[in-house]
């Protein structure tokens, strides 16, 4: 699908304004700080596109912003979404992989409003999403409980919530949106009652933590706490002592997304948008609502690298990383920038690096 699979488009946004907690504006910073660009560029080869400036988009930040259907921060939401939607449609037409660093899950309205728009003018193609999330942020302003946006772009952006006021998400348009078929979930477990109704009455594909579990064990062993090497587990915690020991339960993680690549059908375009907090918070625990429950960082990881792997990836949003929100120490944060910059090679993407002793194995100097 894309005509250069080398070229990644990056756009930085610092934006909070689809929620109330100051903080998830400076992830862009952190994880660029943090060496995120620096690894996809030296030890993937990308070639970068676009700036490593964030941007705030202050310009698009009314004054006066009143709520609008319950919404709050209607019409700073929608400017900076629209405008992200562009920035995010010029890469995607270069034929590039777009990485959006968020900000919020609200900006997934612009993020997948762009490349939805390029992958019909670029391939005739209908789009596919993949939404790693706690939460299904299906909500319509009406459902919604907090008015927060954040918690509502998959209704603007399946055609579920409309408005036509171009102020209010009235500039998103049929070749903007994509279809409820090809829309699947991973990792929910904090779904508001009126999103399940949403769920159930479109038959939206869902795969839940229950999903995922694959193994329960009937030994528990407790490691003591003192021997972890991360100081940032709170607690310890029941490990498995042996797969053979283990009673299968349901699907694990593999066949999961399995399913879920089966579901939008080979040879079609997909978009990835991972919130960190499908992690669990003993992963990433600086987030605005974490969940306990979640997916282990190597069960995160496995699902981008399989979704890469498929060659049909076409643009990634990683948003809800938030510095300022550190569990007991600021290592909760570092732990949280840390697993946004994680990553391991994958037969997809293998770094050229002469040196590297993973992907060069007869070098032995
Ligand atoms: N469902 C709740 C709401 O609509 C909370 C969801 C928002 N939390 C997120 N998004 N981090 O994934 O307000
Ligand atoms: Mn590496
Ligand atoms: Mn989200
Ligand atoms: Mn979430």
């Amino acid at each position: 699908f894309l005509s250069q699979p080398e070229d990644l488009g990056v756009v930085a946004v610092g934006f909070s304004g689809g929620q109330c907690k100051p903080g998830v504006d400076a992830a862009p910073s952190a994880l660029i700080e943090s060496g995120l660009l620096k690894q996809l560029r030296d030890e993937l080869n990308y070639k970068l596109h676009g700036d490593e400036t964030v941007h705030a988009y202050t310009d698009l930040v009314p004054k006066e912003d009143p709520p609008f259907r319950n919404m709050k921060n209607p019409k700073a939401v929608s400017g900076v979404t629209q405008r992200l939607s562009e920035q995010v449609y010029t890469h995607a037409q270069e034929g590039r992989m777009v990485l959006t660093l968020g900000g919020d899950h609200s900006i997934a309205i612009g993020t997948i409003a762009g490349t939805a728009k390029a992958v019909r003018e670029r391939l005739g193609r209908e789009m596919a999403v993949i939404w790693v999330d706690a939460h299904a942020d299906i909500n319509t302003p009406e459902t919604s409980d907090s008015g927060n946006i954040h918690g509502m772009p998959v209704s603007f952006l399946t055609g579920l919530a409309k408005e036509d006021k171009s102020e209010y998400f009235g500039w998103l348009k049929e070749d903007n949106l994509i279809n409820l078929r090809k829309l699947v979930y991973i990792g929910l477990r904090d779904v508001d009652p009126g999103e399940k109704k949403i769920l159930r009455d479109n038959g939206i594909k869902a795969f839940s933590m229950f999903d995922i579990d694959r193994y329960v064990s009937p030994i528990i062993t407790v490691i003591p706490q003192s021997s972890y090497p991360s100081p940032v587990l709170p607690y310890p915690s029941p490990v498995m002592s042996g797969v053979d020991a283990c009673i299968p339960r349901r699907h694990g993680i593999g066949r999961v997304v399995e399913m879920a690549l089966a579901h939008i059908g080979t040879d079609t375009p997909i978009h990835l948008s991972f919130d960190v907090d499908a992690l669990d918070p003993m992963w990433a625990p600086s987030t605005g609502t974490p969940v306990r429950g979640g997916l282990t960082l190597r069960e995160g990881d496995y699902i981008c690298e399989s979704v890469h792997e498929t060659g049909s990836l076409v643009a990634i949003d990683l948003v809800e990383v938030n510095p300022s929100l550190a569990a007991e120490s600021d290592l909760g944060a570092h732990e949280t920038v840390r697993a946004g910059c994680s990553h391991s090679e994958t037969p997809g993407r293998k770094a050229n690096n002469d040196d590297d002793p993973v992907s060069n194995n007869d070098d032995e100097s």
